[in-house]
C-alpha cells in the first residue's frame, strides 16, 4: 500500500523532506508541497512527478490525495497546521520543534488526547542516527557502567538566516534535550545558561554554554555554537564508570595533501544525518501503516520546549533555574 504524503514548507527542510519521500522511502508518493512562495512549491513539484504544488498548508491537509502530512513550515506555524491535521484525522510528522512555546505544545498534546488516538511525531531524527543508537545501547547493556556526565557540543557552520536570538535554544538546542533525555532515560531537572562575550548578527548571543542537571544525578554540558564558521560539528561524549563513548561520525575520507591529512566536516545537518532523516521517515511511514510509533511524541515535544523556555530564562536571569518533573 503506497501512502500519499503531503509536505508543508519547501525551504531547505522541506525540500529535503520532499525528496527522501519520493526517492529513498518505499511505500510513499510524494503527492503535494505547499509554500507561500509558489515558485518554491512549484520547483520541487516540478522535479516529481505526480506531485501538486499549493501556495496554502491547510489547503495541502484537507486534500483528500494527502493521507500523511510532514510538517516543515517555520517553528511558529507548527501548532496550527498539527492541529488541522488532528482534525482531518491525519498522521503528522511535525519537524522540531513542536511548537517553540510550552503553551503551544500543550495546545497540540491535549488535542490528541482528546481524540484518542497517537497521529503526532516529532521530528527528533537524532533518535534514529545508527551512531546515538550504538551509544544508547552500550548503555542500556550496561558494561560501562551507569552514566555520569555528557560533554556535548552543537556546531553550525553558519547561523540559518531566519535566526532570531531565542532559536539557538528554541530551535537549536532542543535537539540536545530530546537526545539527553533520550540516551540516558531520566528527565532533565535545571538548566543554567552561561553567555559568552561575543555578541552575533541580530542579537544572538554565540557561542553559549548550558549546564544540564538529570533527575538521576547525570551533569551534561552543552556549548551551542551557531556561527562556528568550519562545519556542521555535532560531538557528544558520554562519560560511565567504567569508560566512556565518543559519537562517531558518518567517515568522511581522510585526504592527504600538500603536507597534510584532513577529513572534511558537512557544511550542515542534511549532510551529518541523511541517513537519520531516512530512518526517521521509514519508521514514521510503518507508524502510519499500524505499526507501533518508534519515535518522538508530542510529550516528548513538549518536554524539550520546557527545558528551552527554562534555558532563556536563565539566559535573562543569570540564575540556574528548575524544571518540574511531572510528565503532563
Ligand atoms: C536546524 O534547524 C536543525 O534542525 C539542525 O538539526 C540543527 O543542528 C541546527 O542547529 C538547526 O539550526
Amino acid at each position: 500500500m503506497t501512502i500519499g504524503i503531503g509536505v508543508i514548507g519547501a525551504g531547505v527542510m522541506g525540500a529535503d523532506h520532499a525528496r527522501t519521500v519520493a526517492r529513498h522511502v518505499g511505500g510513499a508518493e510524494l503527492v503535494a508541497i505547499s509554500d507561500p512562495d509558489e515558485s518554491r512549491a512549484r520547483a520541487i513539484s516540478g522535479e516529481i512527478a505526480g506531485c501538486r504544488p499549493f501556495t496554502d498548508g491547510l489547503e495541502l491537509i484537507a486534500d483528500p490525495a494527502v493521507e500523511a502530512v510532514l510538517i516543515a513550515s517555520p517553528d511558529h506555524t507548527h501548532v496550527g497546521f498539527v492541529l488541522a491535521c488532528l482534525g482531518a484525522g491525519k498522521h503528522v510528522l511535525c519537524e522540531k520543534p513542536l511548537a517553540p512555546t510550552s503553551a503551544g505544545c500543550r495546545e497540540v498534546l491535549e488535542a490528541e488526547r482528546a481524540l484518542g488516538r497517537r497521529l503526532i511525531q516529532v521530528g527528533f531524527m537524532r533518535r534514529f542516527d545508527p551512531a546515538y543508537v550504538e551509544m544508547r545501547s552500550v548503555l542500556k547493556r550496561g558494561e560501562l557502567g551507569k552514566a555520569l556526565l555528557l560533554h556535548c557540543a552543537h556546531r553550525n557552520a553558519t547561523a540559518p538566516g531566519f535566526f532570531t536570538p531565542e532559536m539557538s535554544i528554541t530551535n537549536a538546542a532542543v535537539h540536545e534535550f530530546d537526545i539527553l533525555r533520550w540516551l540516558t532515560g531520566s528527565e532533565i531537572i535545571a538548566v543554567t545558561a552561561l553567555n559568552s562575550a561575543r555578541k552575533g548578527d541580530g542579537g544572538l548571543r554565540d557561542p553559549l554554554v548550558l549546564l544540564v542537571e538529570m533527575e538521576d544525578g547525570v551533569l551534561a554540558d552543552v556549548e551551542l555554537f551557531m556561527n562556528a564558521a568550519y562545519g556542521y560539528d555535532i560531538r557528544t561524549e558520554l562519560v560511565c564508570e567504567n569508560g566512556t563513548v565518543d559519537l562517531g561520525r558518518p567517515a568522511p575520507n581522510l585526504h592527504r595533501r600538500a603536507g597534510t591529512e584532513a577529513r572534511s566536516f558537512p557544511s550542515d545537518w542534511r549532510g551529518r544525518f541523511g541517513d537519520a532523516y531516512r530512518l526517521q521517515l521509514q519508521a514514521w511511514l510503518a507508524s502510519v501503516r499500524g505499526q507501533e510509533p518508534a519515535g518522538a511524541d508530542a510529550s516528548d515535544g513538549l518536554a524539550a520546549t520546557r527545558v528551552a523556555e527554562a534555558a532563556l530564562a536563565s539566559l535573562e536571569s543569570g540564575r540556574r533555574v528548575e524544571i518540574a518533573t511531572d510528565r503532563p
